[in-house]
């Protein structure tokens, strides 16, 4: 997904007739295009559709990625979905028609869909699929025969040897012969049928074990030449087959990037990131997908994971700011068994709530994602470290973004190039003002970061100075929230609501973290109350402890400035 400038694609236009190699086209997202994607793993599709017109739209991620949609072997771990059985559209995750109108609703949100797709292999197991199509390992009845099959069938012991790699099986899944006629035409026709349904991209399970040469002449077949294509090739050290080969597929996932942000995060030092991307050996720029954790590397080590608190937040947060690759967000669950397969068959009732992590909605994460499409383009600028774990960069006259992975607060002054005016820190919501000469002074907590974008001036009114109202009741609340929450307040008055929360009323979040709302109440009315979060599908938290109480003042209104209690 490249972020190429419309000056650097032309020049790219340009510099070809001159270059003996022209470098391959970017693969199809548009100049300055939203390049973050949401991978929404083993939800399925009714919930991913909420999560586009709720979170994902709302936020600016650009794609959004799901699980293997095709019929596979049946159980409840997450990895039957990598066991193909037939390219029939059928899961515990949703048919065809829930794809469908998945795809329709994220679209409407402006959000692409990319497929899993599992075109390397088939299942190794005997039985009935879940779509219901009866299969035995090597035969897998009006898909493919034993032919299809690559003649290898043992497992990859040797990942020095490339013929191996691309012929026989990784694990014990029996390989296609990606490059026969049948398989190809096969494979293409399955890619057809999803572009067909409107997906706008592919994500390539084990591509390292399909050459290139194969993989393009699947390509080749599909009706979308432009189709979004992201090729798992890994890149370890001392195996024959490398990234690089895969670049005129498409684009290709640098696991080292994951890699070095753990341990950069957890054993050394942030200043290190100054240079961070193609100087570290990693794959071109404008051809890498990259990620915190994926599905396999946050269940086999060596990344950071939702377990690991700030340094995974915050690598999120340095991973959105920082202008090398497309990143993926990582959403998932949490699991203590490593092959349990999502929650609820893949629903998500609400966020946060049945092990569901919403990594896309977290505050942290989500709020960058319009960063880094305000930022696109523009060169890291004013880059500072303290030569340890704090550091801070701008993106040109776009934007800034400060980190501070460190124990004690940090209180500085920031150069920016910024335009002078009011900011809203999209982390905190705490307004912040540059002065004419690009700078701004502010505190950030230990293990925090802070983060300023021309798209977000000034967060709106701080309310704890507005004056009391001339009547009734003035409700203000600090609460901070995750994307599609809304706070609430509801009370023992008609004007609050009875207690029932289906008529709760509403806040305004316009000076985010604090919620508020005027209520007309006569003088002299004493009102129990509480607030409550409700989210985008309905879930509703109430504060925690007792009933909060007030009285309504003869004469003026009260203000009423509260701290939402967790
Ligand atoms: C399951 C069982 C296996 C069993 C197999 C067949 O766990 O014990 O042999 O079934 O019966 C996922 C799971 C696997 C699971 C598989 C099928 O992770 O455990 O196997 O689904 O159900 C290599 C590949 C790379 C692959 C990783 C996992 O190169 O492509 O292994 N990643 C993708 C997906 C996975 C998925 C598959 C492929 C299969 O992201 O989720 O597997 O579709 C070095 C090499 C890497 C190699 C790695 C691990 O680092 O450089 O290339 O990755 O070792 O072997």
């Amino acid at each position: 997904m490249a972020r190429k400038t419309v000056a650097a694609a032309l020049a790219l236009v340009a510099g070809a007739a001159a270059a003996v190699t022209a470098p391959t086209p970017a693969q199809a997202v548009a100049p300055g295009g939203k390049d973050v994607t949401a991978v929404m793993f083993e939800t399925d599709f009714a919930s991913v559709a909420k999560a586009c017109t709720d979170e994902l739209g709302p936020a600016g991620y650009g794609y959004v990625q799901v699980s293997p949609p095709n019929e596979h072997l049946p159980g409840s771990p997450w990895w039957t979905a990598y066991q193909p059985v037939s390219y029939r559209i059928g899961t515990k995750l949703g048919d065809r028609s829930q794809l469908k109108s998945m795809i329709d609703t994220c679209h409407a949100a402006g959000v692409k869909v990319v497929v899993d797709a599992v075109i390397n292999h088939m299942a190794n197991a005997s039985g009935t699929g879940t779509a219901g199509s009866s299969f035995s390992k090597y035969d897998y009845p009006g898909t493919y025969s034993g032919a299809d099959l690559d003649d290898c069938r043992r497992k990859i012991t040797d990942y020095r040897n490339r013929w191996e790699v691309h012929h026989c099986e990784t694990g014990d899944l029996p390989d296609l012969d990606t490059g026969e006629e049948h398989v190809r035409k096969t494979l293409a026709g399955y890619l057809n049928d999803l572009l067909s349904l409107g997906v706008d991209g592919f994500r390539i399970d084990a591509a390292k074990h399909i050459s290139e040469n194969d993989l393009a002449d699947i390509k080749s077949r599909l009706t979308d030449s432009g189709v979004y294509w992201k090729q798992e090739t890994i890149g370890a050290e001392g195996e024959a087959v490398q990234p690089p080969e895969y670049y005129n597929t498409g684009d290709v996932q640098e696991f080292h990037y994951a890699h070095d942000l753990q341990r950069v995060f957890t054993k050394e030092k942030l200043a290190a990131l100054k240079n961070f991307g193609e100087a570290w050996n990693y794959v071109r720029s404008d051809k890498a997908s990259v990620f915190v954790a994926n599905h396999d590397t946050e269940r086999n080590g060596g990344v950071l994971t939702y377990k690991d608190g700030a340094d995974y937040t915050l690598a999120h947060v340095f991973m959105l700011a920082w202008p090398y690759g497309s990143p993926d967000v990582h959403s998932g669950y949490e699991f203590t068994d490593k092959d349990a397969g999502g929650p609820n068959d893949g629903k998500i009732k609400a966020c946060y709530t049945d092990g569901w992590k919403c990594q896309h909605a977290w505050r942290e994460i989500a709020s960058m994602v319009t960063f880094r499409n305000t930022a696109a383009g523009a060169p890291v600028t004013h880059w500072w470290d303290n030569g340890s774990n704090q550091i801070a960069f701008g993106r040109g006259d776009k934007a800034y973004v400060a980190i501070n992975h460190e124990g004690a607060p940090l209180t500085r002054t920031f150069q920016t190039s910024l335009p002078a005016g009011g900011y809203c820190d999209v982390q905190t919501g705490k307004g912040v003002t540059v002065d004419s000469s690009g700078r701004f002074t502010a505190t950030l907590g230990a293990d925090t970061a802070l983060a300023l974008h021309v798209g977000a001036k000034n967060c709106g009114s701080t309310t704890p100075t507005d004056p009391p109202p001339a009547a009734g009741a003035s409700f203000n609340v600090k609460a901070t929230t995750q994307w599609g929450q809304h706070v609430y307040v509801v009370g023992d008055h008609s004007a609050l609501g009875n207690w029932n929360p289906a008529k709760a009323l509403k806040l305004d979040p316009a000076g985010y973290p604090t919620w508020k709302l005027g209520v007309d109440l006569p003088a002299g009315t004493s009102i129990a109350y509480k607030y409550l979060r409700q989210d985008a599908a309905g879930y509703v938290t109430w504060e925690s402890g007792a009933n909060r109480r007030a009285t309504v003042p003869a004469g003026s209104g009260i203000k009423l400035n509260d701290t939402w209690r967790n």
